[in-house]
């Protein structure tokens, strides 16, 4: 899916700001069909934003169910003949669209785009109303999953209901990225895939387009970063050779653009649009990741979209600002955990050279019992399965082009020790093998090596393991063994390159103790320093990723203290003692990588 942009032929209205908005106390605002008129006794809510650490009301952040965002637009009457779209960038999790009372859209997953034609909906000229319903119910459905739970005692009033989820991020909702409207032609481009490969020297730069007509001429040019055209060609795909390429490179990003135009029938322009492409290989080979043929290692972090206030909510300066922490701190990678993150965030990535796993929101997927089923006729099913597959193909779908991306994970610590899982993964890996052959793939396990029964399927081994903190908290000493052990388990049963997708310990910023004790800024150094002793001795562990780069909101509960500590970063993005402990590694490793001395 092309995200909207002003091109020679294209227009975009960004409907950012404050909206009208309404809890549904009783979820009966569709049955009323609400969107027939403007909502009554409605509160300013800006968009993008979750909506629950907007007021001072605690019913508003812990509603169950539906809520209702409205807001008024203009289109001008020169727009009309063209294609008018109206995109949502993000509503978490499932929402219906209505402009002018009328439907356009619906969309279940909380983490992607969705689009409709709305240009028999709008008046041109005149106001026109958008009234979008978004409802947080997480259920064994959803990607994540969760379960409404309901009481029968005399403890809770009648109708009580918690929403659970199996993860612990806050489930933060509304509309969390940009509502736009664009207009392009009604003739017009409708998709643009990218590949490159590299032969000595000579980038390859594969493309192909669709378009709203088949067989229309298509003329595509690549311009460099000074503007020099470098390549041209015609036809609705082909493929582009580029001399002596600037390649983009982890920390070193190089970006052409790729203009593609649609030809109409007297040689003009009929559409235009625009890409940002790199030039790069990605390759697993043994125990190697091969970013243009280098091996790469992996440093960052699992992150989340999380800030104060805005929640979830697409913050340009957040996200400059974490990118620029991930440079002090000399990363050069993260992963989307849990979900796919704003398209705008993946857009720094490939312009800052950091590289990216993307994952899909399978978060969720175990309970930590190893004999409770979470593959049910009632659970994780068909249905389930069904839902996985889209998300998959939507992220997939949107994502395809960015340089930074460089690997997918189709799931985060899922129950592969199920034997129900096998069946289940292996579609998973089948059609994302099918819908992008040019990226490797992973899971990122919660099994142990001996009882995962899916590593087979993916290229990479990601794990996450928290010694001295889950198990057996407090043992320090034990954590060099146990990491060793486990991740030479690894190696042994899949002979695969392994990350360590996360590890890490909750410090709360200004505890200290020294010996150090948990919750402290010196235990989470410590830990994370022998399990660094681990990775350095083993040559095959490819990469380390810290849970978590900063601070986040979570739902309530025992074990998390207002939100996850574990952040190398407080929420508000300052470094706690371990941020300078890992800059000063990280640093190094990048005066003497990892492999050079082998
Ligand atoms: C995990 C999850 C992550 C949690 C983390 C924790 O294994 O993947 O989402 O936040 O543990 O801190 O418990």
């Amino acid at each position: 899916m092309l995200y909207p942009k002003d091109t020679q032929t294209r227009e975009v209205k960004d409907l950012s700001g404050i909206w009208r908005f309404k809890v549904d106390r009783h979820n009966t605002g569709r049955a009323d069909m609400w969107h027939m008129q403007p909502l009554q006794d409605t509160i300013p809510m800006p968009v993008p934003a979750s909506y629950n650490d907007m007021t001072q009301d605690a019913s508003i952040r812990d509603h169950i169910g539906d809520v209702w965002y409205e807001t008024f637009f203009r289109i001008p009457r020169s727009w009309s003949g063209d294609r008018i779209m109206l995109r949502v960038g993000s509503a978490c999790h499932h929402a219906v669209v209505w402009v002018n009372g009328r439907q356009a859209a619906e969309h279940k997953g909380g983490f992607l785009p969705f689009e409709a034609d709305i240009s028999e909906a709008v008046e041109y000229g005149m106001e026109n109303r958008v009234t979008i319903v978004v409802n947080n119910v997480l259920t064994w459905q959803t990607l994540p999953p969760g379960r409404i739970k309901t009481f029968d005692d005399a403890k809770h009033p009648e109708g009580y209901r918690i929403q659970e989820y199996f993860h612990d991020f806050y489930n933060y909702a509304g509309l969390h990225r940009p509502v736009k409207v664009y207009r392009t032609p009604a003739a017009h481009i409708r998709d643009v895939t990218v590949t490159t490969d590299v032969q000595d020297g000579t980038g390859l730069v594969t493309y192909r387009t669709e378009a709203s007509e088949a067989g229309a001429a298509v003329r595509v040019r690549l311009v460099d970063e000074e503007g020099r055209m470098v390549a041209s060609g015609t036809g609705a795909q082909g493929t582009l050779r580029v001399e002596n390429a600037r390649l983009w490179k982890p920390l070193q990003a190089y970006l052409y653009t790729l203009h593609v135009e649609l030809v109409g029938d007297d040689g003009e322009t009929a559409d235009h649009y625009m890409l940002d492409i790199g030039i790069r290989t990605v390759r697993v080979e043994g125990s190697r990741f091969l970013i243009n043929g280098e091996p790469f290692y992996f440093k960052g972090f699992g992150k989340h979209e999380d800030s104060d206030i805005k929640g979830k909510g697409l913050d340009y300066a957040v996200n400059v600002k974490d990118f620029n922490l991930l440079k002090w701190i000399g990363a050069n990678s993260f992963r989307t955990s849990h979900y796919p993150y704003a398209e705008e965030i993946l857009d720094l990535a490939d312009r800052e050279g950091i590289v990216v796993i993307g994952e899909v929101p399978a978060v969720g997927f175990t309970f930590f019992n190893y004999n409770d089923k979470v593959y049910t006729p009632d659970q994780a099913n068909d249905e389930t399965l069904a839902h996985h597959l889209d998300v998959l193909n939507d992220m997939i779908a949107r994502d395809k082009n960015h340089p930074s991306i460089v690997m997918w994970s189709v799931a985060n610590e899922a129950a592969t020790f199920q034997e129900e899982a096998v069946p289940y993964f292996r579609k998973v890996a089948e059609t994302a093998r099918v819908l992008d052959a040019t990226r490797p793939l992973t899971l990122v396990q919660w099994a142990l090596p001996d009882k995962c029964q899916v590593a087979q399927f993916f290229d990479v081994v990601c794990v996450n393991r928290y010694y001295s903190w889950y198990a057996d908290p407090g043992c320090l000493d034990l954590v060099e063994h146990q990491v060793e052990w486990e991740l030479s388990g690894w190696h042994r049963n899949f002979n695969k390159p392994v990350i360590m997708s996360e590890y890490g310990a909750d410090a709360i910023a200004g505890f200290h103790q020294d010996p150090p004790v948990m919750f402290t800024e010196e235990y989470q150094c410590e830990m994370l320093q022998r399990y660094h002793n681990v990775f350095d001795r083993l040559d095959y562990v490819i990469g380390e990723h810290v849970w978590a780069f900063a601070d986040f909101a979570t739902k309530q509960g025992t074990t998390r203290i207002n939100g996850n500590k574990k952040g190398v970063f407080t929420r508000q993005r300052q470094p706690k003692a371990a941020a300078h402990m890992l800059r000063r590694r990280w640093e190094q490793m990048a005066v003497t990588p990892k492999w050079s001395g082998r």
